[in-house]
Order: C-alpha cells, then structure tokens, then sequence
C-alpha cells in the first residue's frame, strides 16, 4: 500500500503554517499554534482519527485568532486531500456518537469532492482558556472547504464548554477515520458511481 503521509507549507501575509500528517498514523501528534485549546483540540483529533500530525502554525495572533484557526482548518483540509489522492478503496463516508462527560456529539462526514457544512453547536462566544470560542465555525468552514467534504457536526447537547468543543473534535477524528480508512474488498475501488470523486 502506498504510504499515505503528506507534507504540506501554506504561508500567508496572515499566517505560516507547515505540518505533516500520516494517515495511517498511531495518533501521536506534535502541535503548536500559539493556542493552548486549539492545540488540545487538533491533538485530540489526531488521536481519535488515529493520524499522525506535526503541526506548527505562527500567526498573527496580535490581531486576533481568526486568521490563525481559519487557516489551520484549510492547510489541514489541504493535507487531507493530497494523503487521499484518488480516494480509491476508502470508505469515503464516517460518522459517530462521542460522549464527552455531560456532553454529546454526533459527526457525519462525506469525502464527496462537494463541499458543504452543517454546522449546530451552540458554544458561548467568550474564550475557552485561550481560545476565542468565536472562532470555531471558521476552523470547520476552512477544513471543509479545502477538504472538499460533507460534514455534518451537531452537539445534541453539554454543559461544560470545553467538554461540548472537544466532544465535536473528537467524534470529528473517528468520523475521519472510518471514512479515510480503506475497505478490505473494495481494494483499487473509487467509492462512487461517478467513476471520480
Ligand atoms: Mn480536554
């Protein structure tokens, strides 16, 4: 099986993000983005996905975190893209129930090529440690869009908001993985009746 690890350099005059993900990982992670929560967040992602990902993100955080999470969701879409290549053989499609505590989250992603985002989670808009909780949805409408996928991210409900992101983040990582992983029949298969995905 071709190894499916990508390296990927997105510079911007807002931010400087160079990472390297393994698909087929153990969910081992090195993460800096200059945002403690964040960096809990996608190390979380990472281990639940079973992925390996390097991670090192400067951005212009004196302006605020907007640029920095947006562009972070995008060089990671990016990254998932180029690992997938063709898409021939993988499930394509994931989904999961993650119980975080008193929280609860459901994920449904579609590696369709066809970008769209349903996006319901209620998070109050102050910060979460360090991490501007305003600025969630940017992360997921940036991965979404650059990794062209269907996803649909719901907290059915929570209390902690901490709790409520990372049950999203980690239900996220193992919709991930069921949908990159690869079937053992479907070998050589594109997943669609497209005949391209
Ligand atoms: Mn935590």
């Amino acid at each position: 099986m071709p190894k499916r690890i990508v390296s990927c350099d997105r510079s911007t005059k807002e931010t400087s993000i160079q990472l390297t993900l393994n698909l087929d990982g153990k969910g081992s992670s090195e993460i800096s983005t200059g945002i403690g929560f964040f960096d809990h967040m996608l190390q979380t992602l990472a281990k639940h996905g079973g992925f390996d990902l390097k991670l090192k993100a400067k951005g212009d955080l004196h302006v605020d975190q907007h640029h920095t999470i947006e562009d972070v969701g995008i060089a990671l879409g990016e990254a998932f893209v180029k690992a997938l290549g063709d898409k021939k053989g993988i499930n394509r499609t994931g989904y999961f129930v993650f119980p975080m505590d008193e929280s609860l989250s459901i994920c449904a992603v579609d590696f369709s090529g066809r970008p769209y985002l349903e996006y319901k989670m209620k998070v109050p808009p102050k910060k979460i440690g360090d991490f501007e909780a305003v600025n969630l949805p940017n992360f997921f409408a940036g991965f979404v869009s650059a990794a062209r996928i269907n996803l649909h991210l719901i907290l059915l409900y929570g209390k902690d908001p901490h709790h409520k992101v990372e049950a999203c983040f980690k239900a996220l990582g193992k919709a991930l993985r069921m949908a990159c992983s690869k079937d053992r029949v479907l070998k050589g298969i594109i997943p669609s009746t497209k005949g391209v995905l």
